[in-house]
Formats: C-alpha cells, structure tokens, sequence
C-alpha cells in the first residue's frame, strides 16, 4: 500500500443549487475509495473571475489520499461529469468543477494535469478558503495581492 499523501482540492460551482452540489461533492470526494477528507473550508460566495453567470460558490478541503495523482484526477473527474458538468467553452459557468491544487510537495506538468494549480496564486476564492484550513500554505502577501477580489463566507448552515 503506498503511503497516503496529503492533497488539497478547490470546489466550484456557479449553475443550479451551488451550495448544495458543493456540500455534496465533499461528501462524494470522501466517498470515494482510496480518498479521505481530513479538513474542509467554510463555503465562499465569490464574484466570477474571467467567468460568467452567477455568482460562485467556493470552498478547498484537505484530503489525505492512497491514490496517485492522475488516478485522483480521474476520481475528480467522474464526480465533475456525474453533477452534469459541461464543458462548452474556456471558463463556462459550470455545476462543478473540481481542480487539483497542490498533490503533496509534488511539482507535475503534463497536458492533462498541472500541480500546483498554475492559477491558485491570482485567485483570492482559492487562496482565502486554502488560508482558513492551511495558513502556513498561504503567504500574506499573496492573500493581500487578491484582495480586490470578493469572497465571503457563507454562515454554516448547521
Ligand atoms: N473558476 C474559474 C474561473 N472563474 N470564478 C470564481 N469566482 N470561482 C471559480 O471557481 C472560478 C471563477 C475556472 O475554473
Ligand atoms: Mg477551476
Ligand atoms: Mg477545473
């Protein structure tokens, strides 16, 4: 069994009922087999950036993972299809996009998968959910530079 590796996800979704596809999807990504959930941010209602349509809902969790890296995507990948993802256009609006930011200390570039997320440090919905699970992962510096950006925690729904 190879040793697990810690991991980070960034969950969007801007079409349909984006806080619960969202809140679903975390369940679903600690369903899946080889894949757990260790930490998971609040939810952020975001403006879309280079996007359009409504606004996001976004959130990061931390996961500690058995499986290799193209095989997490692939698992990500399914749940992206099964919540009716299409993909139109570069940066549609979108039911669910669930993105690979960080696989360990793990640098990888290849047509199908970049890690780091090659955008992660631009985008304050990434960067500010990241801070609220993993602050020593985010410089203050790089919080300050997104901070024209929006991003708001929603109040827990529980
Ligand atoms: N994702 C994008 C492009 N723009 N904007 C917001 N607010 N949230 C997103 O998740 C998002 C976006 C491409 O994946
Ligand atoms: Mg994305
Ligand atoms: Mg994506």
């Amino acid at each position: 069994m190879r040793d697990p590796v810690t991991a980070y996800v960034a969950l969007g979704a801007n079409l349909g009922d984006a806080v619960a596809t969202v809140q679903q999807a975390i369940r679903d990504i600690d369903a899946t087999h080889g894949v757990d959930v260790v930490r998971r941010s609040s939810l952020y209602r975001t403006d879309p950036i280079e996007s359009s349509g409504p606004d996001y809902i976004n959130a990061v969790v931390q996961i500690s993972t058995s499986l290799t890296a193209p095989a997490l995507l692939a698992q990500l990948q399914r749940l992206e299809h099964d919540a009716g993802r299409q993909r139109p256009y570069r940066n549609a609006p979108r039911t669910l996009d669930l993105d690979l930011l960080l696989y360990g200390s793990a640098h990888m570039e290849s047509p199908q998968l970049m890690v780091p997320h090659p955008r992660m440090n631009d985008r304050a919905f990434v960067l500010v959910p990241l801070a609220e699970i993993a602050p020593k992962l985010v410089a203050l510096e790089a919080l300050e530079a997104v901070s024209n950006q929006s991003c708001t925690a929603l109040a827990p729904s529980v």
